[in-house]
């Protein structure tokens, strides 16, 4: 019975090793972990993280939660992430007018990802590849006045 179990625990080891060492053989540059990002918005409409580094395609996670009371219709957070060309008023003044799309303008080029609006004690995660090109990103909620009260940030990508 335990010889079985040692007997197959060497049959996955090996198999996941070959997996492995194939994977690891065919891509072109060491594979880096995603980024995971946690944020927190809240009614003073500040996040808890203004800055982090990325590098040059890697995977990123950012998960917001909206740790304030007040009702999402007067203090509803989200987080958007947008590529560098894009200026960033601009994408403001359409959100301003994107209230049924959670203050994200449907089809509106250069968004990176976003989180849906967020109420209080609400959380949403969302994935993308981190732009090749290194810069500054902006980051920030796109609820009418929130990113002039300060509730943004900046994604630094860098090799
Ligand atoms: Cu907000």
């Amino acid at each position: 019975m335990k010889t079985k179990m040692i007997q197959s625990l060497s049959i996955i080891t090996f198999a996941c090793t070959t997996v492995f060492l194939v994977v690891a053989g065919c891509s072109p540059a060491p594979t880096i972990p995603p980024k995971e990002v946690k944020i927190q918005a809240d009614d003073k409409m500040k996040f808890d993280v203004t800055a982090f580094e990325v590098k040059p395609g890697q995977k990123v996670s950012i998960t917001l939660t909206n740790v304030g009371n007040t009702p999402k219709a007067s203090m509803g957070h989200n987080c958007v992430v947008l590529d560098r060309t894009v200026n960033v008023q601009t994408f403001l003044d359409a959100a301003s007018m994107a209230a049924s799309t959670d203050y994200v303008p449907k089809d509106f080029k250069g968004v990176l990802g976003h989180t849906k609006l967020l109420g209080p004690s609400e959380t949403d995660t969302f994935e993308f590849s981190a732009p090749y090109i290194p810069g500054e990103y902006p980051f920030f909620c796109s609820f009418p006045g929130h990113y002039s009260q300060g509730t943004k940030g900046v994604m630094t990508v860098k090799q």
